[in-house]
């Protein structure tokens, strides 16, 4: 089956975002007396935001309440920090192949769990290169569960198989490969367990070579 689509995740893959999570986070760990350290923001990649601050909490009891005001403290920091973002955030080769698979008539899609991507690709000067955005307030099941994509992939009119899933967390490629969609893994080799191809980053590649490696890869 011809590729037809790319689905992106924002954060790691079109911009790096992960630092201003990490600093947000951390400003409220530091306030709530918790420890957490950059090492323990890497395993919150793609990891939703209710479920980041259950892992941060490390089973300190709290209420519902509590839950809901922190996650409300860490997104404000959030939002005060990324309102440094601009046109110079976008990863080296995200413009150009948002462009080539624009030009080649060809989709792109954002499947990013963050609820604040809109803001973000609006911030980033790419919105008008995504033809759909299913972000954090599409779905209820969140990676590692395949609904996000499968939400992207159904806005887009194609199917997973048609569909190329850019990812730099393993519960994305997990989410991606459980909805029978092809991934391409941004990262290190040892963060993926399993993709159907792994790069360090997008700085130039180009839409001819990913079709090449998805048209001689094995599902
Ligand atoms: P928000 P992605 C994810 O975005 C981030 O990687 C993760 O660190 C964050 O907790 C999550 O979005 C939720 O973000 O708090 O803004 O809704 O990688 O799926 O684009
Ligand atoms: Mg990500």
């Amino acid at each position: 089956m011809p590729i037809k689509a790319f689905i992106f995740d924002l954060d790691g893959v079109l911009t790096d975002t992960a630092e201003y999570h990490y600093r947000a986070w951390n400003r409220l760990a530091d306030e709530i007396d918790v420890p957490f350290t950059r090492e323990e923001n890497e395993a919150l990649r793609g990891i939703p935001r209710r479920e980041s601050l259950l892992t941060l909490l490390k089973g300190h009891p709290t209420t519902e309440e509590q839950l809901q005001a922190w996650m409300s403290r860490k997104n404000d920091y959030y939002l005060e920090f990324i309102r440094e973002i601009s046109s110079t955030d976008v990863l080296p080769g995200a413009r150009e192949l948002l462009e080539e698979i624009r030009a080649a008539g060809l989709k792109s899609a954002l499947g990013s769990a963050s609820k604040n991507a809109p803001e973000v690709i609006q911030r980033l000067g790419i919105a008008h290169l995504l033809d759909s955005v299913s972000d954090g307030n599409s779905v209820e099941r969140q990676k590692p569960a395949p609904d996000l994509f499968l939400h992207a992939a159904g806005k887009l009119g194609v199917s997973p198989r048609e569909c190329v899933v850019v990812e730099d967390a393993a519960a994305g490629v997990e989410a991606a490969l459980a909805g029978g969609f092809w991934t391409l893994a941004l990262g290190p080799v040892t963060r993926f367990p399993v993709a159907h191809h792994i790069l360090p980053g997008l700085e130039n590649i180009h839409l001819q070579e990913l079709l090449d490696i998805f048209s001689i890869t094995d599902f």
